[in-house]
């Protein structure tokens, strides 16, 4: 050989699956169009306090009144893919009843429209807008909001499935029962850790529902899953306290969700750690089967690898409730704009280690990327050779576990255009895309015309 070394990237297949990725609050706007009613994200915008500048997705990137122009530029990118989900409070206007015309209108439009220009859609159900109404009568931590998303879930598997292969039932659930129901960060914002356990079995008793009832109304092989957000919860050090922090972030980060989906049981050390604080998860008979229902594609989604301690600053084992000290420890790796550390070696563990632990279940990467403080020249372009970076040493990440064996089918790009993000606001940038939120211009940045070369290079293999 001539010593140069081939680019892990140029080791994927040319099948291999790539796409951009958004969800329906960070970038539809028209809030109050066709008949959508409130969503825990359109309340939780209202409390001060709560959203950076008091932003909110009234507005967002306008795309719901400008779907065939986005559309239209997800094809420019070259990807094969369009992951978006669907917003519950329009296709069933305050979570229960019959589907809303109008609303779903907007989705069969949006796939008509990218099948028409050759790109497959795939379809997130939940990505975190649950109706208000339902959230009144007490959201996830109570049983019969499962019952309600399997429902809604088939109001749309039944308006899109002659069109749309792949399902992903819910978004990151650690996001909407750990941030929605026990820090508080996201909607709704409440700081109840029972009630987040309790949110937890409820939404994986939705997943499953959902999961078992497209199934069994599918007329053609279809590629059902759920997204998980992971990363590596490595100890600090080698002390029992470190490591013992390490497992339980682990626990309540992964297995609680893959064991129960893959193995049909949760892990008996998070149950354990549970019952010491005085938290049972509410199973009942039978849950245990619906949620582990076969899915087809796990979707992974990664931001970073994280490191436990078990004690705090002064060496306490326990915080003033008396529960054990899990605090995350920076590494001094680089860092994004949201602040957190760039660590693609931990993808490849992860990605290694789930193939491992739970073999035999296909992964797409369904959302990756980075917040960078974004400054376009004076020409207007946007050279952020930050995110270019990350993405490039991403996605060689995830070409080595597949040369490790990882059994990984595609990479999705959070995200297509900068939007909503959360609790930050307009402030965090993630897009591939700029938008300029005064004209709703979008324009896309080095990083997007990266993405679509190197697609374009894989592809031709
Ligand atoms: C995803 O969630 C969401 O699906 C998407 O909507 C969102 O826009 C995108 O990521 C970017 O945020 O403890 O401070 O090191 C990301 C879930 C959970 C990832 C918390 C980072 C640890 C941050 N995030 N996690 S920190």
């Amino acid at each position: 050989g001539t010593g140069e070394d081939l680019d892990p990237i140029d080791t994927l297949p040319a099948s291999f699956r790539w796409g951009v990725a958004t969800s329906a609050y960070q970038i539809e706007g028209a809030h109050n169009e066709d008949g959508r009613t409130l969503s825990i994200w359109d309340t939780y915008c209202r409390t001060p306090g709560m959203v950076h500048n008091m932003d909110n997705g009234d507005v967002a990137c306008d795309h719901y009144h400008r779907m065939p122009e986005d559309v239209e530029l997800i094809r420019s990118l070259g990807v094969d893919t369009y992951r978006f989900s669907v917003a519950w409070p329009r296709v069933q206007p305050g979570g229960r009843g019959p589907a809303n015309p109008a609303g779903l209108g907007f989705y069969d439009r949006l796939v008509d429209e990218l099948l028409g220009k050759g790109v497959d859609p795939w379809v997130t159900l939940y990505h975190w807008d649950l109706p208000q109404e339902l959230e009144d009568e007490g959201g996830w931590p109570v049983r019969d909001t499962a019952y309600r998303f399997a429902d809604y879930a088939m109001l749309v598997f039944d308006q899109l499935k002659d069109r749309v292969q792949t399902w992903t039932t819910l978004n990151e659930p650690w996001c909407s029962a750990m941030l929605g129901y026990a820090t508080g960060r996201q909607a709704p914002g409440r700081q109840d850790m029972p009630a987040a356990i309790s949110a937890v079995h409820h939404l994986l008793l939705g997943h499953g529902l959902a999961t078992q009832r497209m199934r069994a109304a599918a007329a053609r092989p279809l590629e059902l899953g759920i997204t998980l957000n992971m990363g590596t919860s490595d100890p600090a050090s080698d002390s029992d306290a470190d490591r013992a922090a390490a497992r339980r972030a682990d626990g309540l980060g992964v297995r609680i969700y893959l064991d129960p989906l893959v193995h049909g049981r949760y892990p008996a050390d998070v149950v354990e750690d549970l019952a010491a604080r005085g938290i049972r998860i509410p199973i009942r008979p039978g849950d245990l089967g619906v949620i582990s229902a076969p899915i087809d594609v796990l979707g992974v989604n990664f931001y970073s690898g994280h490191v436990f301690a078990g004690t705090d600053e002064n060496g306490n084992k326990e915080d003033t409730e008396g529960n054990p000290v899990e605090r995350m420890v920076l590494q001094g790796h680089p860092v994004t704009d949201m602040g957190w550390e760039i660590v693609p070696t931990a993808f490849t563990r992860l990605l290694v280690r789930l193939s491992q632990d739970y073999p035999g279940l296909p992964m797409v990467i369904t959302e990756n990327g980075s917040a960078f403080v974004d400054e376009p020249d004076t020409a207007g372009f946007v050279r952020d050779h930050d995110r270019v970076a990350y993405f490039q040493n991403h996605i060689s990440a995830v070409a080595m576990a597949r040369s490790a064996g990882a059994d990984i089918r595609g990479y999705f790009a959070w995200s297509l255009m900068d939007n909503f993000e959360w609790s930050y606001g307009y402030e965090k940038r993630f897009g591939i895309v700029r938008v300029d939120y005064e004209t709703q211009e979008r324009i896309p940045k080095q990083s997007a015309l990266w993405y679509r070369d190197t697609i374009r290079r894989v592809r031709g293999h």
